[in-house]
């Protein structure tokens, strides 16, 4: 849950990059490190296998000035994907602000998506959250590859609920950024409504 720290001023968020193994979260984070402007560079975190598989999380710091009259900061993550991560997922899951879900668009991936979406609603209420708390925007990656999946047909089977979805070629960086802008607008609206709340 964000953390708003009334005597130093400071807001820090936690948004999870979620979905199935190879879907291009990783990708997503890098990108997003790589347009950091030189004096807002952080390092970014990357517990990886050999084969660039995520193996605990990434982890990239991100400092957006001042909200106001609070630094705020947003801690970006991922979960590694591979259906036998599943107690990593759930851990790093806890304490999420904000869910950017995903998706890989080549067909032959229909069913990970399906099961890798269902996972997070799992675990976010393993995590003790009710699902329509917390701000989930869905990603549709890999828009590049042949033998996609139409958006109206995965909108019908996954995106049910109607959260704000995006078109992407994270490689290319295309998507990208409206995606974390997004959430990112999505999760401070809550902080402001628990800030005028006087959640103390
Ligand atoms: N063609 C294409 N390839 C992509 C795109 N986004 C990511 N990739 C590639 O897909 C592969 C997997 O990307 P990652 O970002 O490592 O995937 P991940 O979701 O972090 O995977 P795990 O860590 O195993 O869960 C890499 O080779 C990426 O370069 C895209 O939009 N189009
Ligand atoms: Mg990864």
């Amino acid at each position: 849950m964000s953390l708003i720290k009334y005597s130093s001023k400071e807001i820090t968020c936690k948004i999870v990059y979620y979905g199935p193994g190879r879907s291009g979260k990783t990708t997503n984070l890098q990108y997003i490190h790589s347009r950091l402007p030189v004096e807002k560079k952080t390092e970014m975190v990357s517990l990886a296998t050999a084969k660039d598989r995520t193996l605990f999380f990434d982890f990239l710091p991100i400092d957006l000035g001042h909200f106001g009259g609070f630094r705020t900061r947003f801690q970006l993550y991922t979960v590694p994907g591979q259906v036998y991560y599943d107690s990593t997922r759930t851990l790093v899951l806890q304490g999420a602000d904000g869910v950017v879900f995903v998706a890989d668009s080549q067909k032959v991936r229909i069913e990970d998506n399906l099961e890798s979406f269902e996972n997070l609603k799992e675990n976010l209420v393993k995590n003790g959250y009710k699902i329509d708390e917390i701000p989930i925007v869905i990603q549709y990656n890999k828009r590049d590859l042949r033998d996609i999946i139409d958006i109206n047909t995965f909108q019908t089977l996954i995106n049910r609920d109607h959260y704000a979805h995006f078109e992407s070629i994270a490689i290319q960086g295309k998507g990208v950024i409206s995606t974390f802008k997004e959430v990112g607008i999505k999760v401070l609206e809550i902080v402001r409504m628990k800030m005028e709340g006087g959640h103390r």
